[in-house]
């Protein structure tokens, strides 16, 4: 068994160091950055060259509805599918996990931390949670997580409670407004650890590892990073259970009249 793998099932998640690189973070960045960029300039608002963050914090002051369907629309991001899908990622999966066929259950997910950019009455990072009961496919699914800015204890990290994966589907609240978060009595404050790392590090977690997003940021400062699933084709149960997924897919076709940019999809053809 690799040095990772045994790492993986002791502790129920292992952080590889510089598995990417730099080069590679700073480009998802900087598309995200354009996108934002490309936003600001169909408002009357000008921030010049402005950098990511302050882009991110023009947009969600000037505009909050743009800036949610911005941020909500990040995950479609060709730069962010590929960061994800990254051959040093799925290599890794294969070579040290010794994965042969992989399955890829949902989409992609960016996910944004900063006091400044907090959506009233929105997200706001997660509480303690596992994520099975939201992919529902192999037993031995494994979360990626990328982070694209430096995450250190003040920059709101991640936190994860080393072993918990060992005690299987713990009980969720099943009401309120985070149905899917652990029943309190389920862990401990103190038990979570931050998980600290810098961009090009990648974070591989299972599925049954609780996990939270720790509200503890410092303000001045952006914390994003990008997640995905995959499942292992190969696990016995998921090829009994003919690999099923929690995620849905639908397509919302609306009449022609309502669909959005209707009127633009007419005028553009025409040219
Ligand atoms: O990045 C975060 O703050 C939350 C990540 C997480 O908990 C998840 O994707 O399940």
């Amino acid at each position: 068994m690799s040095h990772e793998l045994e790492r993986y099932r002791s502790d129920g998640f292992c952080v590889v160091r510089g598995l990417l690189d730099e080069q590679a973070v700073s480009a998802v960045r900087s598309s995200i950055a354009k996108t934002f960029a490309d936003q600001l300039a169909r408002i009357p608002f000008r921030t010049g060259h402005a950098g990511l963050f302050t882009a991110m914090c023009a947009l969600h002051r000037y505009d909050i509805e743009r800036y949610k369907k911005t941020a909500a629309a990040l995950w479609r991001k060709l730069d962010v599918y590929q960061l994800l899908h990254d051959p040093r990622i799925t290599g890794f999966l294969r070579e040290k996990f010794c994965w042969r066929d992989v399955f890829v259950p949902g989409g992609q997910v960016v996910h944004i931390m900063a006091n400044e950019l907090k959506i009233p009455g929105g997200y706001f990072g997660q509480g303690s949670h596992q994520d099975f009961p939201s992919v529902q496919g192999s037993l031995d699914c494994v979360i990626v997580w990328v982070p694209l800015t430096e995450v250190d204890r003040e920059n709101f990290p991640i936190e994860v409670i080393p072993e918990s994966h060992k005690r299987g589907l713990l009980p969720v609240c099943g009401e309120g407004s985070a149905p899917w978060e652990l029943r309190p009595d389920q862990y401990r404050d103190e038990d979570h650890i931050p998980v600290e790392v810098h961009p090009g590090d990648v974070v591989f977690m299972s599925a049954f590892t609780v996990h939270r997003s720790s509200r503890n940021g410092r303000s001045g400062r952006l914390r994003i990073a990008v997640s995905t699933r995959f499942d292992n084709a190969d696990e016995p149960s998921f090829i009994e259970r003919s690999y099923p997924t929690a995620y849905v897919r639908s397509v919302s076709r609306g009449p022609y009249e309502k669909i959005q940019g209707a009127k633009e999809c007419d005028s553009f053809q025409a040219r």
